[in-house]
């Protein structure tokens, strides 16, 4: 049974016994997880709260804008900006960077984040999330800009996501290990549930919008079809598929459980190399996924390894169990011979 401790307990239990969390990491990391449950009220209060359906606005990505993204989004640029802690925030709800206004003191650090990721699932009930990562600014970098988040994603010094379910759950790494913590809403705290998850490294879950079969290219469709064909096929076993349309939700149903989660690139945006964001979706979902024992390419490279070129980069998505991930790699050299 995991210890019942606070999320400040274990955070400065990790800083005193490994060193690898700095204070100011520490701070900041409570300041968004205080964050976080600022949004799960929000999001749980839903039409009592008046904050479902649309905002009548789009975002840098041309999204419909749901009235708790922008809610979100505020939430986390009002509790961030004025702690000392950053240097700048980046948003997939804002086309530029945001630099800490300057009657307040600056750090080193650089959050990103996509606020309330899965929103089209907001009105309906369905789990969302908070994803957020953390970089580290350039030693002697002179200001700030949005080069100074162009980083690939190995260098991220945490990363983590609040899912808003049927239990608010935070999950976080600092780069050794995964831990969780389930909201106590009586006292109003993050308390220690899991430490040390581990992704099983064989699945038989996928998770893919299926719906898209028709513009995916052939290694992707070769890997489904074998899915599909069950214990009759090459496989040798039965396949069980999962689409919830909240990579949250999708992401911690593999963390909790294993799986592997795809939105390859495909033919609706041949110019796109994918649909979801590189610097706030996948690179912090592949370091909790690597640091669970899982594996996260653009199914053919390691994400985390990508050195993005913009703010907004899209990626192809392929993660979660290490032999799954690795088999569709194989399959995209294959096509490539
Ligand atoms: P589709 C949500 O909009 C999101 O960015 C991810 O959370 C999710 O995995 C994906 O898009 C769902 O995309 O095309 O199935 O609606």
């Amino acid at each position: 049974m995991t210890r019942r401790i606070s999320l400040t307990q274990y955070l400065i239990e990790q800083q005193r016994q490994h060193g690898h969390i700095p204070q100011e990491l520490r701070l900041l990391i409570e300041v968004v997880a205080r964050a976080c449950k600022r949004i799960a009220i929000s999001v749980t209060k839903g039409a009592l709260g008046e904050v479902l359906g649309t905002a009548g606005s789009e975002n840098v990505q041309g999204e419909i804008q749901k009235k708790l993204d922008i809610i979100a989004n505020e939430v986390l640029i009002e509790a961030n900006e004025w702690g000392g802690h950053l240097a700048a925030m980046a948003s997939e709800e804002m086309e530029g960077i945001y630099l800490v206004p300057n009657r307040f003191p600056k750090g080193e650090y650089l959050l990103m984040f996509d606020p309330l990721d899965g929103s089209s699932n907001i009105d309906v009930n369905v789990s969302i999330g908070t994803i957020f990562s953390v970089l580290k600014k350039a030693e002697g970098s002179k200001g700030v800009s949005e080069d100074d988040f162009l980083q690939p994603g190995k260098q991220q010094v945490a990363a983590g996501y609040c899912v808003y379910g049927p239990q608010t759950t935070l999950v976080l790494t600092f780069g050794a290990g995964v831990a969780m913590f389930t909201l106590d809403r009586e006292q109003g705290s993050f308390v220690l549930t899991q430490e040390g998850v581990k992704i099983p490294e064989d699945t038989k879950e996928f998770a893919i919008n299926m719906s898209n079969m028709r513009h995916w290219d052939a290694p992707v469709k070769r890997y489904i079809d074998e899915c599909l064909a069950g214990e009759e096929g090459p496989r040798g076993k039965n396949f069980n598929m999962r689409w919830i349309a909240s990579m949250v939700a999708d992401v911690h149903r593999i963390l909790t459980r294993g799986g592997v989660f795809m939105y390859p690139w495909d033919r609706r945006e041949p110019n796109k190399a994918g649909k979801l964001r590189l610097m706030y979706e996948a690179n912090p979902m592949a370091f909790l996924v690597e640091q669970a024992g899982g594996a996260a390419t653009n199914a053919r490279q390691r994400i985390m390894d990508l050195t993005p070129t913009q703010l907004h980069e899209r990626v192809a998505v392929v993660l979660g169990s290490k032999n799954e991930v690795e088999r569709v790699t194989a399959y995209h050299l294959d096509s490539a011979q």
